[in-house]
């Protein structure tokens, strides 16, 4: 097979990115080693930054987003018994952000693709990039018991944190930045009243939570939650019991529970690895950087890869210009980097972990005090909630 760009990962970067280059008439194919059902069964991000509304608007894939999606002005930060919000339209500049799950938009990027014919090859087993700085840059796969090989003039590494893109890097090439924390989230979806119009950010001694929505039916709450937890630990009761003592009173009155539909933990992590270029291969979102989710910026630096990488490859097809896929790794690791500041320090603010000694405790404290003291802090908080700009 040929194709112009192979695209490994048919997550939302990779489906995103192929959608964009085929209504300017480029063609690709997408690899995605799970099936459909499995990748629309994962439940991830909610919050989505204006940058990413208007790329899946320009991907001709916001219809349902506009129509079914929240826009939300503002969110809300408790902490020491107190609830006090962060006005993202005022300290913003007039902007906002979209509340709308991650797999209704993978579900109408999919939709979009079907529509138009797009490549999208699931169950795709063994994938391999070669021939990386050659000439002749192709992929494998296997299906059954065939082995298919796909020539391309580019190769995008869209295949998450634990895909093989980036593990094809040469390892002296590379350069990994990471940090783990000692605590995962434990997520929890229900087909109840979300407890507040907007989100809500707690900071509580016996850790963090969140609570966060879908739809007016559907909401999404965390809690921070030992590495060493498992789902079945947590029986429904007990997650909504410990997630009401971390919600101040005027909150907790207010939960609605229900039988969870969903629970799944997530580990937290900051991770970036750079050069996001090696040869033909381009690596995109999870692929090269992950954040832990407090300042929902994941999905959202994707976004900005995605936004680079199209461009870069439009001046290129289009007037034979490379200077933007040259410029691609140092650019899109700019804005990667401001987005793990702001996700560590969100993250930093907001949890007690088992090293958080008393002194962390009091910077906290100071921080949230300085912060509802300061317009110029809460300037800074909106204005990174709502997306730096690309
Ligand atoms: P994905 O979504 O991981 O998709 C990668 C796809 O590649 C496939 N794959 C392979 N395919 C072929 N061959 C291989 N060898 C492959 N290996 C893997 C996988 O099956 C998969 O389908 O990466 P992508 O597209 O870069 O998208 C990134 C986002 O998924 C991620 O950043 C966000 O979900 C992060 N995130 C949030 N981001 C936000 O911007 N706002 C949020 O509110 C937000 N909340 C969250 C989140 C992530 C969470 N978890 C579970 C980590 C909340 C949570 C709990
Ligand atoms: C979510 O709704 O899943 C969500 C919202 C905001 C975050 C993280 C996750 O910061």
């Amino acid at each position: 097979m040929k194709t112009q760009v192979c695209i490994i990962g048919g997550g939302p970067s990779g489906l995103m990115l192929s959608q964009l280059l085929h209504l300017k008439g480029i063609d690709t194919i997408v690899l995605e080693r799970q099936s459909r059902e499995y990748v629309l069964g994962r439940i991830r991000a909610g919050v989505l930054e204006h940058g990413f509304a208007e790329l899946m608007r320009e991907a001709q894939c916001g219809e349902r987003m506009d129509r079914e999606g929240e826009i939300h002005h503002g969110f809300h930060i408790a902490h020491g018994g107190r609830l006090d919000r962060i006005d993202l339209h005022k300290y913003s500049g007039g902007s906002s952000v979209v509340v709308y799950g991650q797999t209704e938009l993978t579900r109408d990027l999919y939709e979009a693709r079907d529509r138009m014919n797009g490549a999208v090859i699931h169950n795709a087993e063994d994938v391999q990039p070669h021939d990386l700085t050659g000439s002749r840059p192709h992929v494998t796969y296997r299906k059954g018991d065939e082995v298919v090989r796909i020539d391309c003039d580019f190769i995008i590494g869209a295949d998450g944190f634990h895909g093989v893109s980036r593990k094809s890097i040469p390892r002296d090439v590379l350069r990994e930045y990471e940090k783990v924390y000692p605590s995962g989230w434990l997520g929890l979806l229900s087909r109840t009243r979300p407890v507040w119009p907007e989100l809500v950010y707690a900071r509580h001694e016996r850790g963090f939570a969140l609570c966060s929505l879908r739809s007016q039916v559907l909401s999404r709450y965390y809690i921070q939650v030992p590495l060493s937890d498992s789902v079945e630990d947590w029986s429904d009761e007990a997650f909504w019991a410990e997630l009401k003592r971390r919600l101040p009173a005027e909150v907790a009155d207010k939960l609605e529970t229900g039988p969870s539909i969903e629970k799944s933990i997530a580990p937290l992590r900051s991770f970036v690895a750079e050069p996001m270029r090696y040869g033909n291969l381009f690596l995109a979102g999870d692929a090269a950087h992950i954040v832990p989710p407090t300042g929902a910026r994941g999905l959202n630096s994707a976004a900005s890869d995605i936004y680079y990488l199209y461009h870069a490859m439009l001046r290129h097809y289009q007037d034979g210009d490379s200077t933007g896929l040259d410029q691609y790794s140092e650019k899109a690791l700019a804005r990667v980097w401001k987005a793990q500041r702001f996700s560590w320090w969100m993250t930093m603010l907001l949890h007690t972990f088992p090293d958080t000694i008393a002194y962390d405790r009091r910077l906290q404290d100071t921080e949230l005090a300085y912060l509802f003291s300061s317009e110029a802090a809460q300037r800074s908080l909106a204005e990174n909630y709502v997306g730096l700009p690309f």
